[in-house]
């Protein structure tokens, strides 16, 4: 297992409600260091990210705000993350709103791309964050990076992603609000959507073990990226935008040990999470927990299956 690199992105910026860019101190003070370590994995933290200058840059949609700043901190994740890759570690990008997931997917994608390898999208979240810059009517441009690594028109002001990502390599999970405008485009890409309704009839194993059966059978690499509100609000108080509805403690903790099992994975992003809406660290542990799970807890060791 490649040493877990520790990046923290203190990002605001993709939303409007204050307090995310607390989540890099709060995983600290949960503890993920410590934990990703007991789990036998060597472990680096590189600190917080800084936002660079600002570029003069512009969107003619009038609702979107903080676009050089989006950009400023695109640019600053996909050197970092890349970084991090090319050392050969296992990057965790603690955030920050999912505006964060623009810089460490374009990362990845630039890395996999290089060593000749397909990368595959993991996306566990109530959103599809199918959005562009063009069709976002909130303006929060963390609505956006799935539209961008899809390669989807719109992101003018952004660097150009560096190998856009097929629909088939991309699975969302846990979704539950989706946009018109979304849905319209997630349609016409036809990307593997599994909302809580499949979720509920078919179970997260079947369509997990599927999507990652694909990413070994083309020798992929797998970014993660793990919204808070993928969780139920009930269990994860802490994230501006609540939906109800959410997957449970058992089913994110399964989506983590059949995750750390297939030993795909090779980059994870943890945002949405804001300390200042949470219940006493409650959520903040828990996501580090789910982390733990992702680097081989287990309640019990038994042997592990071959998919
Ligand atoms: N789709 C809505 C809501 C939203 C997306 N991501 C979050 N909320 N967290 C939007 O504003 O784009
Ligand atoms: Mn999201
Ligand atoms: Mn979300």
């Amino acid at each position: 297992m490649p040493k877990t690199i520790l990046i923290g992105a203190p990002i605001d910026t993709g939303q409007k409600r204050p307090g995310c860019l607390m989540g890099p101190a709060a995983y600290r003070v949960a503890g993920i260091a410590r934990e990703v370590s007991s789990e036998g994995h060597g472990v680096e933290d590189w600190g917080d990210l800084t936002l660079p200058p600002l570029l003069a840059v512009a969107c003619p949609n009038p609702a979107v705000h903080s676009l050089a700043e989006t950009v400023g901190w695109t640019v600053a994740l996909m050197d970092k993350v890349d970084d991090a890759l090319s050392q050969g570690g296992f990057p965790i990008i603690m955030g920050g709103d999912h505006s964060l997931a623009l810089g460490s997917a374009a990362a990845a994608a630039a890395f996999a791309h290089r060593q000749g390898r397909p990368l595959f999208l993991l996306w566990l979240d109530a959103h599809s964050d199918f959005h562009t810059p063009m069709t976002t009517t909130s303006g929060n441009l963390h609505g956006t990076p799935l539209a961008y690594i899809a390669g989807r028109e719109g992101f003018d002001a952004f660097p150009p992603f560096p190998a856009p990502v097929p629909a088939h390599r991309i699975c969302m999970f846990g979704i539950r609000s989706v946009d018109p405008a979304e849905q319209a485009a997630m349609l016409l890409h036809d990307i593997q959507v599994n909302d809580m309704r499949v979720i509920d009839e078919r179970g997260l194993v079947a369509p997990l073990r599927e999507f990652l059966d694909l990413v070994r059978a083309e020798g992929g690499m797998l970014h993660v990226s793990l919204d808070v509100d993928f969780l139920d609000p009930s269990i994860a108080p802490a994230v501006g935008t609540t939906v109800p509805g959410g997957t449970t403690f058992r089913e994110a903790h399964l989506v983590m040990e059949l995750l750390h099992e297939s030993g795909l994975v090779t980059s994870l992003d943890l945002v949405e999470l804001n300390p200042f809406l949470d219940d006493r660290g409650m959520t903040a542990r828990l996501m580090v927990d789910l982390v733990g799970s992702l680097m081989g807890k287990k309640v019990f060791d038994r042997p592990t299956r071959s998919k």
